[in-house]
């Protein structure tokens, strides 16, 4: 079934249909999307039905974004932090037969890309989430609530993992054997997250937790970052997440989409500008246990995609919409490829790491 936003719910906004061109837009898979024009005088929002089978609790996202955007604009004033536009009666969300939709103006002359291009792209996103974490970490995260609960629990994904083999369909569990041994081999990265969960140096941070390069809003002209978008999971967690994130989707010419494994490599450069970019702005506040996770986030972003995907292949695909019956298997594979990619260059990465760490302790100094 097509979802449209209808009369009452454009109305609730203050807009009148006749009045709007309205087309789909992004490529989340999560949200369903809009983009609206008024044709009067071009202006432009952007509209989302919040899906609420990922999103139990809609009003959590509200309420993190409007603490953190209280705690910006009283730290940071000139910082530009996205926040909702309110419906004719005030609200953030509004609600309708049990869908919750939301408006955000659309930035003037902004453009996302899907895929870095050029370095400078993954060191202009990398700076603008390092950025927000940065002036993000002075505020006290007690009453910030998870708007997935466990969205980024290896521990919880692996498990869920070794039910999903359990329980799969037996066509499933056969095709995907190999591919299962493969990321069960990789095990021990679930053990170190587990160990380092709990360590007190291994802090709590308020991060974004979707850092694709997609998220972040560049200057159409310049290419240079104006601010991030997408702040449903703005939440407590953990450095690895936002950092590996970047690693999973900037340093590779080719997206999880791509089924052609032989284009799966790793750019260095545009390793070293994402460090570059994120390290710069936060680099100075790490503890010496998060500075010594950098490589690791890589490493646990990838394999923590790569099981969900493979769980959701072994479920019968009931997270992630596929286009055709072996997709999230080939997603899958695509991500344990770029693991096996990202590990055998652990060292010159490292080294890349530790450049990057000394020049963002050096500058503040
Ligand atoms: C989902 O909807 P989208 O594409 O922004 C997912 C992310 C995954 C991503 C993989 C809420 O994000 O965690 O990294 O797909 N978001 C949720 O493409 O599950
Ligand atoms: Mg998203």
């Amino acid at each position: 079934m097509e979802i449209k936003p209808n009369t009452r719910i454009l109305q609730a906004f203050g807009l009148e249909p006749e009045g709007l061109n309205v087309r789909k837009f992004g490529s989340g898979h999560i949200n369903n999307t809009f983009l609206l024009e008024k044709k009067q005088d071009g202006s432009r929002y952007v509209l989302q039905k919040i899906n609420v089978n990922v999103f139990k609790e809609p009003g959590i996202i509200a309420a993190n974004q409007r603490m953190a955007a209280n705690y910006l604009a009283a730290n940071h004033p000139g910082y530009l932090f996205i926040t909702p536009v309110p419906t004719v009666n005030g609200e953030e969300l509004f609600v309708i037969d049990n869908e919750y939709w939301r408006m955000i103006p659309f930035i003037a002359d902004s453009v996302t890309v899907d895929q870095a291009d050029n370095p400078k792209q993954a060191f202009e996103a990398a700076k603008q989430f390092g950025r927000l974490a940065s002036y993000l970490s002075g505020i006290d995260l007690k009453p910030f609530k998870a708007s997935i609960p466990n969205f980024h629990n290896l521990t919880l994904r692996y498990s869920a993992f070794q039910d999903a083999i359990r329980t799969a369909k037996d066509d499933r569990k056969v095709a995907a054997e190999e591919l299962i041994e493969e990321f069960l081999r990789y095990s021990d990265i679930a053990v170190t997250y587990e160990q380092l969960k709990t360590n007190p140096e291994f802090r709590d941070h308020l991060m974004h937790h979707d850092t694709k390069i997609n998220n972040v809003l560049l200057n159409k002209d310049t290419y240079e970052g104006i601010c991030v978008c997408d702040l449903d999971t703005l939440m407590p967690g953990k450095i690895i997440s936002d950092l590996g994130d970047m690693v999973r989707t900037y340093v590779c010419p080719v997206s999880e989409e791509e089924r052609d494994f032989s284009q799966i490599v790793i750019r260095d450069e545009y390793y070293e500008a994402l460090m570059q970019g994120y390290l710069a702005e936060i680099g100075g506040t790490l503890t010496k246990v998060e500075k010594e996770q950098l490589f690791f986030a890589g490493k646990f972003m990838i394999y923590m995609q790569g099981i969900r995907f493979l769980t959701d292949y072994l479920n019968g695909d009931v997270y992630y919409p596929i286009k055709y019956p072996a997709h999230n298997y080939d997603r899958a594979k695509n991500q344990l490829v770029l693991l096996q990619r990202l590990m055998e260059k652990e060292t010159p990465l490292q080294a890349i790491i530790n450049k990057c760490l000394h020049v963002s302790v050096t500058s503040e100094q």
